[in-house]
């Protein structure tokens, strides 16, 4: 037996180090090891169990090519070579009759790592002319909005957070979704600090909390405004700090005057002396920090929403001390450098398209058509808004269809050729999260399972097959890992960590402290609370859009992260069916009680399932986790074909919370 290190590159911000026991070239163990500020030793049970997804009988081990029509489940064996030609010879012939743009590449959040996420493939479809997707299933509106606020300025790292005497977690649930911040709040609550919660639902924590506001989903903005309002109107906004730090004080005053505490009551549902309570304990405590989730990005107001929550610590003053402000996702930036410099390659002046419209643009756009769709480290069956348009669309006979995967996915299952895809013990890859501020280099610990190849191997491959590579090129891993780094002085200093230590920091150190070690990225170092840019994009920043729910479809529906999964990922190995968890009061107003099979509907699809009661949500709100596969319900449909193809008021963002449906008996 033999122990090699690793690091975890899912989507999750904790970005954990691991240590892999290897026997006979197979892997029977993964642990958490201690590189890392807050693994500590221990991982999460789906990345513990890792081996039942990488040896599991839905692994795809071989090149396929679909046998009968699309969906059936026929599939043939190919070899790579042949597979690798069929692929060049379609995309070619598309890009010769009809340009370009007709092509589509399609990824997510498969992978975070530098190497796997872009590089080689970017490179290829930008060469290729292919059509821009603008990836905004997560973190799109949220980006957008620290950016306008903060320009680019790491938030407080999750190992601060026991120096805090008031910690709010805002539309987040780090019990799933960010496990190892929870010891860290715990810590801070053995000290003395106290804890808010801001959710529909009652999260673990929010059962554990001094106080949980319950908000209606995409009420957060008159929540966030009413309590900037009456941190202004009470005498407790920081007017040294704001005149020092920010512009735009007296504007986003002026915007926030509309929602007092009754007023944004009456609109979420939180009652008003709830948030009062909420504003003297914010102001009264230091440090204060706000945890904002990404429960609140997931609507038409979330780009506002999170704009308006980030402007709550400046104003309030509590920036510039350990343990105080805000954390949001700990994005690239910081690294001076990013994976782009991988890619090496601009992006063409082509069309963009928004992933979280993709139902619609694969039945509308013309000039081209869309005629061939790649997707990699992407699940969208499973984790698209429109389902049953998308699933419609993608069954196309003459969309041609390619996915790289590691499983037999609900997309896979639709494709015109499968490619098998490594898993990150088989392949090298510069992983970092969105939380931690820490980078590692994690190299392949086993040999591929079957014939899996890597993102990269792939695509080199086919940059060299159709004629796209130029001279310079980066070709292999470590090319692009060196010319990562070669870009930004920071980068030699990197590149040494990583190769001494397999683990690296980044430049402004893993726990700076805002306004004292770093500053905001805007071109004045201010903190700007009512972004010109993001007013234009928002037409009109902190404007609210009211609920969209009708009598038809009165009940919002929310779907919120699996602690088994990772959005879609490691869905195969679910056995248990779908429920929809529904409070008390609408379930016995439709004369349903728990364990009965029921449908979900709205004007985009429907669902059947079964119904849970769950006390935890409140009126008016039900609830279907995001990233379950279709065998998981009654009729081959999950929450996402209840999803409209909307998009938040900022990034484009997908507004997988704006659900409204209808629910009955079945
Ligand atoms: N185990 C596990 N870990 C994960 C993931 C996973 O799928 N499983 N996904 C990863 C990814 S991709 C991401 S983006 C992060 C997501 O991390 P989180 O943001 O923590 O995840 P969610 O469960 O999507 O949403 C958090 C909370 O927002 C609440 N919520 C829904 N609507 C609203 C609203 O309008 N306002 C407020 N205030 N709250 C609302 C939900 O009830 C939920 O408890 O987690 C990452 N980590
Ligand atoms: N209903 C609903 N849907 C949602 C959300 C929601 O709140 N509600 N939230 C959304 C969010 S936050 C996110 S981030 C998205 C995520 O949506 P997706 O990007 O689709 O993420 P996953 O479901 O994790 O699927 C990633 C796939 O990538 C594959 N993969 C992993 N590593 C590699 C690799 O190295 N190479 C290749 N080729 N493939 C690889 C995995 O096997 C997996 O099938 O889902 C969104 N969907
Ligand atoms: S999914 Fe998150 S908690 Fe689990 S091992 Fe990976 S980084 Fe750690
Ligand atoms: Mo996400």
């Amino acid at each position: 037996m033999e122990q090699r290190s690793s690091a975890c590159p899912l989507d999750c911000p904790d970005a954990c180090g691991l240590t892999v026991s290897i026997d006979a070239g197979r892997v029977v163990g993964l642990e958490g090891d201690h590189r890392g500020p807050i693994t500590d030793g221990f991982i999460c049970g789906k990345v513990r169990k890792f081996t039942d997804h990488m040896y599991g009988h839905d692994r795809i081990a071989r090149p396929l090519v679909r046998a009968g029509a699309k969906g059936s489940g026929g599939w043939h064996g190919i070899s790579w070579e042949e597979a690798l030609g069929l692929m060049a010879d379609r995309l070619q012939s598309i890009q010769a009759r009809s340009g370009g743009e007709a092509i589509l590449p399609y990824h997510y959040g498969g992978s975070n790592g530098w190497l796997t996420d872009g590089a080689l493939v970017t490179r290829f479809f930008r060469r290729l002319g292919a059509s821009n997707l603008q990836r905004t299933f997560c973190a799109s509106a949220t980006g957008a909005a620290t950016r306008g606020l903060y320009g680019v300025m790491p938030g407080t790292a999750l190992e601060d957070f026991v120096h805090a005497k008031l910690i709010v977690l805002w539309g987040v649930n780090p019990s799933a979704t960010g496990i190892h911040l929870v010891p860290m709040i715990e810590r801070a609550r053995e000290a003395g600090a106290k804890l808010v919660v801001i959710d529909p639902r009652r999260t673990p924590l929010a059962r554990r909390a001094d106080l949980h506001l319950a908000p209606r989903p995409g009420t957060d903005l008159p929540v966030a405004l009413a309590i900037l309002h009456a941190l202004f109107e009470r005498g407790h906004a920081d007017r040294a700090f704001l005149a020092e730090h920010t512009t735009g004080a007296e504007e986003l005053a002026r915007r926030a005057s509309r929602w007092t505490l009754d007023a944004a009551a009456a609109e979420s549902g939180v009652a008003a002396q709830d948030l009062a309570e909420f504003v003297e304990l914010y102001a009264a405590s230091s440090p204060a920090v706000i945890r904002a989730g990404w429960g609140l990005e997931r609507n038409r107001n979330g780009g506002s929403a999170v704009a308006a929550v980030l402007a709550i610590p400046a104003v309030a003053g509590k920036l510039g001390i350990r343990g105080g402000g805000y954390t949001m996702g700990n994005g690239d930036a910081r690294w001076g450098v990013g994976e782009e410099h991988g890619t090496a390659q601009p992006a063409p002046p082509t069309r963009s398209v928004n992933m979280s419209q993709i139902s619609t643009a694969l039945r509308e756009l013309r000039d081209p058509r869309i005629e061939a769709m790649v997707v990699f480290n992407c699940n969208p069956v499973a984790t698209a808004p429109d389902q049953r348009a998308l699933i419609a669309e993608l069954s196309r006979e003459d969309l041609f269809l390619v996915v790289h995967e590691q499983v037999m996915t609900d997309t896979a299952a639709l494709a015109d050729l499968v490619l098998p895809a490594t898993t990150f013990l088989e392949h090298d890859d510069l992983t970092r999260g969105y939380g931690t501020m820490r980078m590692f280099h994690s190299r392949a610990v086993v040999p591929p399972v079957g014939e899996a190849r890597s993102n990269n191997a792939v695509f080199g491959e086919l940059l060299t097959r159709m004629g796209l590579v130029r001279e310079g090129d980066a070709m292999t891993d470590d090319a692009i890992a060196a010319q990562i780094f070669a870009a930004a002085p920071e980068g030699a200093k990197l590149a040494r960590e990583l190769a001494e230590h397999g683990v690296a920091t980044p430049p402004p150190g893993d726990r700076p402290v805002a306004f004292v070690d770093v500053f905001p990225g805007t071109p004045d170092r201010k903190v700007h609370l009512v972004s010109e840019a993001l007013d234009r994009e928002a037409n009109g920043l902190y404007t609210y859009r009211p609920d969209p729910r009708t009598d038809e479809y009165p009940l919002a529906l929310i779907s919120p992260a699996l602690a088994t999964q990772i959005s879609s990922y490691f869905g195969q190995l679910r056995s248990a069916p779908a429920t929809l968890g529904m409070a008390r009061a609408d379930a016995a107003a439709r004369g349903i009680t728990d364990g009965d099979p029921i449908r979900i509907w709205n004007q985009y699809g429907e669902v059947h399932c079964t119904a849970k009661l769950d006390a935890d949500l409140r009126e008016g709100v039900c609830m279907l986790p995001k990233g379950l596969w279709r065998k998981h319900t009654a009729n081959g449909y999950t929450s996402n074909a209840l999803i409209p193809p909307a998009v938040a008021d900022l990034g484009g963002q997908a507004a997988f919370n704006d659900a409204r449906v209808q629910v009955a008996r079945r």
